[in-house]
Formats: C-alpha cells, sequence, structure tokens
C-alpha cells in the first residue's frame, strides 16, 4: 500500500505524516479493515452513494461534512480533541500531576485492556447490523444507519490509533485480533454480552442506539476523564459523534410510539397487529429486553477491577472534574442495590468498589428521561399507557442479581412464576415472527413503512424526502 497519500485519505489531526513508525502500522492494518468492511459492513449497499456526514477536523465546521459518498470509501479519520493546556490527572493516587501523554509502564496491560475492550464494541454493532439495511423502513432510516455504521468503523480506528501509536508489537497484535474476533461467534465471540446478541430487526436497532450505545457514552465520558491523554482526547471526540447515534435510537423508538398511537386512535383498539403497527405492550418487551443486556454492560455492582482502574488514574466517574468531593474516594460509601435473603435492599458500599454501579446509576437517569419523552408522546394522544425501565435485577447476567428470577417491577420471584410469566417481559416467538413480518424494505423518497411515523425534519436542512442513499 506504500504511496498512499495518508495525509489526505486519512484526515487526521495527529500529524500522522511526522510519524513514520505509525504510518507503516496503519498502512499494514488498512487494506485489512478494508477487507473485514467488506466482509462484515452494510450488506449489499457498499456500491450506493449515501449521503453522509464526514469529520474532516475537529472543529465545528469540519467534523460534519456532508456528501454523497460511497461507504468504502468514506475517510475513516483520526481525531484526538484539542489539548487541554497543562492538563493534570484529576482523580486517583496520580491525583494533581501532569496526565500522561505516553503509557505509564506499571498500567500497560490494564490500559491495553480497556482500550481493546471499548475498541472490540465498535465492529462488533457494525456486524449485529449488517443486514438490516435490506429492509430499512425508509431512504431516511437507512441513510442514518449507514451513517452510524461508519462512525463505530471510525471509532474502531480511534482505538487502533491508540493502540498502533502507544503499544507497540502488542498494539499491533490487538489491533488485528479486533478484525478476527465476530459478533455471536462461538469460537471467537466479541468481549461483552450485548455485542453478541441478534440485532434482528429495525425495533431491535432503534432499542440498540437508545440503551447500548449510551452504554457507550457513559463509557466514553468516563475514559475521557481518563489520566492517559491521548485517550482521554479521543474518547472527548468520539462523544460528539455518538450522540447522533443515541437521537437514532431516541427518535426511532419516539416515531414507532407514535405511529402506534396514531393507529390506536383512527381503529380505536389496542390490537395493532391488524393494522400493520406495533403495539405498546410489544415496545415495552423489547425495552426489557435491551436495558437489561445494556446494564450489564457496567459490569459487577462490587468491582476490584473498576476500583483499580480509578486508583491508577485511567477511568474516572461520569463528569468527574465536576464533582466537589477529594477524588480519591478512599474513605467514602456509596449505596448500592443488594440481595438480602428474599429482598433487594440498597446498602452502603465503599465507594472505590462501587464505581460500576455509579455509572450505572448516572445511565439509568438519563435512560428515565428519554422513557419519559416517549411517554408524553403517549399522554398526548390520551392514551393510557406508559413505559417504564425495568428494575435494574430485572433479567441480569452479570453482576449480584445474575443468578436470579426477577420480575421487571423488582420482585425475586421463583422459577416457576418466572416460566409462567416471562412471555409477558421479554420478546416472544410470535413477537420476534411478527415485527420481523414487517421488515419489508420502503425505499421510495419520502414514503415510510406502516408502523413508524415520519421524522419532523430531515437531515442537515434536507426535506424528508430527500434522496439519502441513490438506489437507482
Ligand atoms: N460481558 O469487575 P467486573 C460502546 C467481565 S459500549 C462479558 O464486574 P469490570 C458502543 C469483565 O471483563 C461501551 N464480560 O467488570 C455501544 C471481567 O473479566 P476478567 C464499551 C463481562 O472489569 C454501541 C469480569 O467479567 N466500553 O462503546 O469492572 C455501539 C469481572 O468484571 C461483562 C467499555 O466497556 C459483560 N457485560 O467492568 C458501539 C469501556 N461485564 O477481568 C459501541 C471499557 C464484565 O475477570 N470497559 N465482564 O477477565 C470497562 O470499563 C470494563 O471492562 C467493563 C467491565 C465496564 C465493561
Amino acid at each position: 500500500m506504500a504511496g498512499i497519500d495518508y495525509t489526505s485519505l486519512i484526515p487526521n489531526n495527529v500529524s500522522l505524516h511526522e510519524n513514520r513508525r505509525l504510518q507503516r502500522a496503519l498502512e499494514d492494518w488498512q487494506p485489512k479493515f478494508l477487507e473485514w468492511w467488506n466482509d462484515m459492513g452494510p450488506l449489499g449497499f457498499q456500491a450506493k452513494e449515501t449521503y453522509l456526514r464526514t469529520a474532516v477536523s475537529v472543529d465545528a465546521k469540519g467534523w460534519a461534512q456532508f456528501d454523497y459518498i460511497r461507504m468504502p470509501e468514506y475517510r475513516w479519520g483520526i481525531f484526538l480533541a484539542e489539548p487541554e493546556p497543562g492538563r493534570q490527572i484529576n482523580f486517583g493516587d496520580h491525583k494533581g500531576q501532569p496526565a500522561w501523554q505516553e503509557v505509564p509502564g506499571e498500567y500497560r496491560g490494564t490500559l491495553r485492556r480497556l482500550i481493546v475492550t471499548q475498541g472490540d464494541t465498535e465492529p462488533a454493532s457494525v456486524e449485529q447490523q449488517r443486514h438490516l439495511g435490506r429492509t430499512c423502513p425508509s431512504l431516511y432510516d437507512l441513510r442514518n444507519i449507514f451513517q452510524v455504521n461508519v462512525e463505530e468503523g471510525r471509532h474502531l480506528w480511534a482505538m487502533v490509533y491508540l493502540l498502533d501509536a502507544h503499544f507497540g508489537r502488542d498494539g499491533r497484535e490487538e489491533s488485528e485480533a479486533l478484525l478476527q474476533r465476530r459478533s455471536g461467534d462461538a469460537d471467537k465471540p466479541r468481549i461483552l454480552g450485548a455485542f453478541n446478541e441478534k440485532t434482528p430487526d429495525w425495533l431491535s436497532f432503534f432499542m440498540f442506539c437508545f440503551f447500548t450505545d449510551r452504554d457507550g457514552k457513559y463509557q466514553l465520558a468516563s475514559l475521557a476523564e481518563s489520566g492517559f491523554d491521548p485517550l482521554s482526547r479521543t474518547c472527548r471526540f468520539m462523544l460528539t459523534e455518538e450522540a447522533h447515534h443515541m437521537f437514532v435510537g431516541e427518535a426511532g423508538i419516539m416515531r414507532i410510539v407514535q405511529r402506534a398511537c396514531e393507529l390506536m386512535r383512527e381503529h380505536k383498539t389496542d390490537d395493532l397487529r391488524k393494522h400493520g403497527g406495533i403495539d405498546l405492550p410489544t415496545m415495552q418487551r423489547y425495552l426489557n429486553f435491551h436495558c437489561s443486556v445494556s446494564l450489564d454492560l457496567f459490569g459487577s455492582e462490587i468491582s476490584t477491577n473498576a476500583a483499580n482502574f480509578y486508583t491508577m488514574g485511567l477511568k474516572g466517574r461520569f463528569e468527574e472534574t465536576k464533582k466537589t468531593d477529594d477524588h480519591l474516594l478512599k474513605q467514602a460509601t456509596y449505596p448500592v442495590a443488594e440481595l438480602d435473603g428474599e429482598r433487594i435492599v440498597s446498602r452502603d458500599e465503599p465507594a472505590l468498589v462501587s464505581l460500576n454501579e455509579r455509572l450505572r446509576d448516572d445511565y439509568v437517569a438519563d435512560c428515565a428521561r428519554g422513557v419519559a419523552r416517549w411517554n408524553e408522546v403517549i399522554r398526548k394522544h390520551g392514551i393510557d399507557f406508559e413505559l417504564t425501565l425495568p428494575h435494574r435485577a430485572f433479567h441480569r447476567a452479570i453482576g449480584s442479581f445474575a443468578e436470579l428470577r426477577v420480575s421487571p417491577d423488582g420482585r425475586i420471584i421463583s422459577q416457576a412464576e418466572w416460566d409462567a410469566r416471562h412471555r409477558d417481559w421479554l420478546p416472544t416467538e410470535d413477537d420476534k415472527e411478527y415485527i420481523q413480518s414487517l421488515m419489508q424494505p420502503v425505499t421510495e423518497p419520502g414514503r415510510f413503512a406502516s408502523w413508524i411515523a415520519p421524522p419532523a425534519r430531515g437531515i442537515n436542512g434536507h426535506p424528508v424526502d430527500f434522496e439519502y442513499v441513490r438506489l437507482g
């Protein structure tokens, strides 16, 4: 691949042209990435021109340039947020020392693992969403999923940049392994549970963007506090893109709720399956599933890993620098949900080992605000139904509640009750079959599938019926 002009091919603000070693590592990796993208990226649309946003610099003007582009020609760039002069480590044992510009030797393994875990989720989500283009509910939505996919690809580049630039041969090996694991593969699965689940339909996709990308927001925000400055700056820029993914999720669900309400009013029935809509109880079951698998992504309630990440100065709390405590947390406590006999109670635990739970709390509060906005749409239609977040102990596979059977309202129940009732709480085979039956592509500009309302506005000032993907 010698001779490629990397400065123009890979937009970057890391002076790539000055770093021969890094340039060589990326030259070696780039064709492998493209091979992975062609094998595992969006199926069937690689040659179609799509109206995409590309970041060409980190300033307000440059990070959102829109144009038609074929996805394999997307310019996956490497961007770090602008440096903060004199930035210090803001928490843990090294608090007050200058932020690290190079990997601190004693934390090398831990830091690498954090970066690899973050990086692994990015290609995983592209793999999970690979087939969805073929059943898009509109050209507008088709463009949005491709935007999300290319940006997840860019987030993979962001982590590979850190690995290649700062971790030598180990880093290069990890960069390769990121392209070799596969979502859902029995032999070489992705690292975290939620990224091995299927995303077989668009309801799941929107739920994934709302719940799972929001885990991304909170994890990235914690890593943006890192004392390792290149990681902090990388994550800060990734967060600007992540916001769009959560918008796609929240607005997508909002539009499905809107359509459900319109159909309920029009036909004076809750039974929308006759009318091509998605009924609210089905949405609740999908919500329960995606919320619970995303709650698992925060790790165990009590975690010495999390305490170590913090004490070492590698991963902070959400909005660490806005907090007014000592940023050491050696004496502090934090209330954690725990099992006490037959009940779930809140008990004060040492704050350091409770950091996963604390981040989960920030996340749950954010999710609740989105759910309240969906409920506002239902209320405005005069319909007596509320979507709710399931209890945090419901359907968990990681942490203190993993072995329990818990109802969405937080009651510990017997296996017999679970067997009798779980079909009310999680998507059933029947639900999945029905949702699948709705997944018929709609590709005429300005038209939308029966089960989703059009968005309030189009993209970058264009009308809703703009030709967001040129299929002809
Ligand atoms: N699945 O002490 P524990 C995103 C493992 S999403 C499988 O409880 P810890 C995105 C854990 O690795 C954000 N295994 O957990 C969204 C550990 O293994 P070892 C991704 C799990 O370490 C949408 C053991 O269980 N970023 O960006 O405190 C689209 C005990 O662990 C799981 C990050 O996750 C699980 N769910 O915390 C695209 C940030 N949970 O050490 C992208 C980086 C735990 O015994 N990662 N385990 O072998 C981290 O900060 C931490 O690794 C975790 C886990 C928060 C994930």
